[in-house]
């Protein structure tokens, strides 16, 4: 039986990763900080046959510990602050956890190793925030980066200190780059999850209005479930490498909110949101478009659920939570 270490299991990418993984016969450890994690029921409700491993991308020991007691042979590290805005307020932490925090890793597994015949094989959740100010549109594997806040400029660490790591130590460290992707699982401060919440909870009477920030930047949203089996797949190739994980399409954040509220049956959703000037950040990210064609080509990869689907689904989701919420599911 394969064993698979992930860190980020209480993310949205650790917990859909977790059953992917499952569901191919791995013996999954997820890796958890800290301690009374309140997220942590959730995820051991859904899945009782994960095994949990103490550790956190700040402390190099705990790393080193986490690697020698699950002897891994796959590493998927989904762990990071993720939060763009958020890395404005807090950047020196976010460059340790999600800059640094992969360095640690890698040299967990360098230190710790593999059997010579079985080495470790590492994922890096790399970004498409790395790309940041674009200079070209799609972007590919090829595509320089210009990253526009802390978290794209840690990303950008943690992607070349893996490219350094496959170079120098011959670890076979792949990157998926990837464009966004949401799902039920989503947290509820990134702009998709916060619109079908709040669409929910306006038809159920709950709340007014949605407030948010910059409406005109696009993303290239995928599906979580359909982003980790790229990810799997990677570490299945014989040689490690980069790939763009994106749906090929880009959507603004109005088109996001057409589709949400008419779920709810609203056809105009301009008197329930409100712009405020808290949700807008120094430097934006205007246009994200991804072009998967190596993804495609190389690991036979393509996304399952269209645009539409997704924000149906989410959309879903939310209505069934906030009325059990409510006490009215
Ligand atoms: P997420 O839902 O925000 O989950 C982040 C995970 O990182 C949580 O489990 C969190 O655990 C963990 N974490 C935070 N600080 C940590 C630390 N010091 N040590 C160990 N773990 C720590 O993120 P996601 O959406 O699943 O994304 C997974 C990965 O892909 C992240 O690296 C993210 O930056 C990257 N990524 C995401 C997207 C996307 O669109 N979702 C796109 C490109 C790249 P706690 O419960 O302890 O906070
Ligand atoms: O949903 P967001 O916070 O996601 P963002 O910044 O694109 O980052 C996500 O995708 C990255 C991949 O490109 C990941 F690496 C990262 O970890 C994360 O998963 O914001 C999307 C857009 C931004 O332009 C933001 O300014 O929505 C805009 N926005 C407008 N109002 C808002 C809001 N974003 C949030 N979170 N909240 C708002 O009220």
């Amino acid at each position: 039986m394969k064993r698979a270490l992930v860190t980020g299991i209480t993310g949205q990418d650790g917990r859909h990763m977790s059953e992917l993984l499952q569901s191919k016969g791995y013996q999954v450890f997820g890796m958890v900080r800290g301690q009374n994690n309140p997220k942590l029921q959730t995820v051991m409700d859904e899945n009782p046959a994960l095994e949990l491993v103490e550790g956190d991308l700040r402390d190099l020991s705990s790393l080193i510990a986490a690697v020698e007691q699950v002897q891994p042979d796959e590493v998927y590290n989904l762990g990071a602050m993720s939060f763009v805005a958020l890395s404005f307020r807090q950047p020196e932490l976010t460059a340790d956890i999600t800059g640094v925090g992969v360095l640690r890793m890698l040299e967990a597994i360098r230190i710790v190793g593999g059997a010579d015949a079985n080495p470790i094989r590492f994922y890096q959740a790399s970004s498409s925030e790395m790309f940041g100010k674009v200079r070209e549109t799609p972007q590919t594997e090829q595509t320089p980066f210009h990253p526009r806040s802390p978290y794209g400029v840690a990303k950008v660490f943690g992607h070349y200190t893996t490219l350094n790591y496959r170079e120098s130590y011959g670890i076979h460290a792949s990157s998926g780059i990837c464009f966004n992707h949401e799902g039920e699982r989503r947290g509820l401060e990134f702009v998709t999850r916060k619109i079908t919440n709040g669409v929910a909870r306006i038809e159920l009477g709950l709340q007014e209005k949605i407030s948010l920030g910059n409406l005109e930047s696009q993303r290239d949203w995928g599906y979580a479930g359909d982003f980790v089996e790229a990810m799997w797949l990677m570490l299945q190739q014989d040689q490690p490498d980069d790939y763009v994980i994106a749906t090929g399409e880009t959507h603004t954040i109005g088109e996001f909110l057409d589709l949400a509220f008419r779920c709810a049956g609203i056809d105009d959703w301009t008197p329930y949101v409100e712009q405020d000037p808290r949700f807008m950040r120094p430097a934006e990210v205007d246009l994200l478009l991804g072009d998967p064609t190596k993804a495609r080509t190389q690991l036979g990869w393509t996304p399952r659920v269209s645009f539409e689907d997704l924000v149906a689904r989410m959309c879903a989701h939310d209505l069934r939570e906030e009325s059990q919420r409510a006490g009215r599911g």
